[in-house]
C-alpha cells in the first residue's frame, strides 16, 4: 500500500471550495494508502483546539473517519497551524511529527519537514518563528480569549503581508546549502517539504533529491510512495 503526502491546503471558511475538494479526498483518495502525512499549514490559521465552529467540527470529523478506516494519519506544523495541540491530534486520531520526521520507506531515508525552517535568508521570518514555537509564548496566547486570539491572528497576518512585500521571492525560497546540509546530517536520500508554494523536483548535492508539494488553491496537490512502482515518488496535481 502507498503512503500519501500533503501540505499547504489553507483550509478556510473563506474557501469553501478548497474545504469541499478536501472533505472529497479524505473520502477518496485517502482511503487508499496505508498512511497519510500532513505537513503543515492544513489550517489558513489555527488559534487553539479550543476554539470551534462548525467548519472546523465537520474538518475533524472528516480526518477521524480516515484514521477509523485504519489509515494512520501523522500531522505536522506549518507555520499557520502551529497552536495545533494533542487535543486535536486525539480528536482526529492523528500521531503529532516533529519538523524534520526520518520516514524509512522503500529502502530510502526520507527526510520530512515543513520547509520554513529551511529559509535561512528570511531571517525576520525565523526570528517570529522562534517567538511563536516558544512554549511559554503559546502558553500566554492560549491564556487569552477567543475574540483576544482573533484579533491578534488578524494582525499577525496583516504584519506578514507587509512584511512580505518588501521580501524577494529569493528570500522567502527554501537556501539550497541547508537542504543539502540537512540532507547529509540525516543520511537521506530524499526530502519532500512544502511551504514555499512552489511545487517541483529538484536534484541535490549527492544525487539527493528534494520533491516541493504544492499549495491548494487553483489546484490540489499530493505526492504518492509507493515501493510497488517503478517510480517512488509520484508528485500530483488535481483540478480543485
Ligand atoms: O504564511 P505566509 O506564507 O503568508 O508567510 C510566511 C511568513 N509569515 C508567517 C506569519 C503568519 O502568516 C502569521 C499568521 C499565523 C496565523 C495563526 C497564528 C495564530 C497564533 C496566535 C494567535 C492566537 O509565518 C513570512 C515569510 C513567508 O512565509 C515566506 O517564507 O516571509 O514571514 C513573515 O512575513 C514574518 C515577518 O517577517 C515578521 C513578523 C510579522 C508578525 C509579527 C507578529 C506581531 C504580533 C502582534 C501581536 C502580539
Ligand atoms: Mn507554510
Amino acid at each position: 500500500m502507498s503512503i500519501l503526502l500533503t501540505s499547504d491546503i489553507h483550509l478556510d471558511p473563506k474557501r469553501l471550495d478548497i474545504a469541499k475538494a478536501f472533505d472529497h479526498f479524505l473520502a477518496t483518495t485517502a482511503r487508499e494508502c496505508e498512511s497519510l502525512y500532513l505537513l503543515g499549514d492544513i489550517f489558513e490559521a489555527w488559534i487553539g483546539d479550543d476554539f470551534s465552529m462548525p467548519f472546523v467540527d465537520q474538518i475533524k470529523s472528516a480526518l477521524r473517519a480516515v484514521s477509523d478506516s485504519g489509515v494512520a494519519v501523522y500531522f505536522m506544523h506549518g507555520n499557520r497551524d502551529f497552536l495545533v495541540g494533542q487535543d486535536f491530534c486525539n480528536d482526529i486520531g492523528a500521531t503529532l511529527l516533529d519538523d524534520p520526521t526520518m520516514l524509512e520507506y522503500g529502502g530510502q531515508r526520507i527526510l520530512l519537514m515543513h520547509g520554513d525552517n529551511l529559509c535561512l535568508e528570511d531571517v525576520d521570518y525565523l526570528e517570529f518563528r522562534k517567538m511563536a514555537r516558544n512554549p511559554a509564548w503559546q502558553q500566554q496566547i492560549l491564556s487569552k480569549s477567543i475574540p483576544e486570539r482573533i484579533a491578534i491572528a488578524e494582525q499577525m497576518r496583516n504584519d506578514s503581508q507587509d512584511a512580505m512585500s518588501t521580501k524577494s521571492a529569493d528570500i522567502m525560497d527554501v537556501t539550497v546549502s541547508e537542504v543539502d546540509r540537512l540532507l547529509a546530517k540525516h543520511q537521506a536520500d530524499l526530502m519532500i517539504h512544502g511551504h514555499t508554494h512552489r511545487p517541483n523536483t529538484h536534484k541535490q548535492a549527492d544525487d539527493k533529491q528534494r520533491i516541493v508539494l504544492g499549495d491548494w488553491d487553483k489546484s490540489l496537490w499530493y505526492l504518492t510512495l509507493d515501493e510497488n512502482r517503478d517510480e517512488l515518488a509520484k508528485l500530483i496535481k488535481q483540478p480543485l
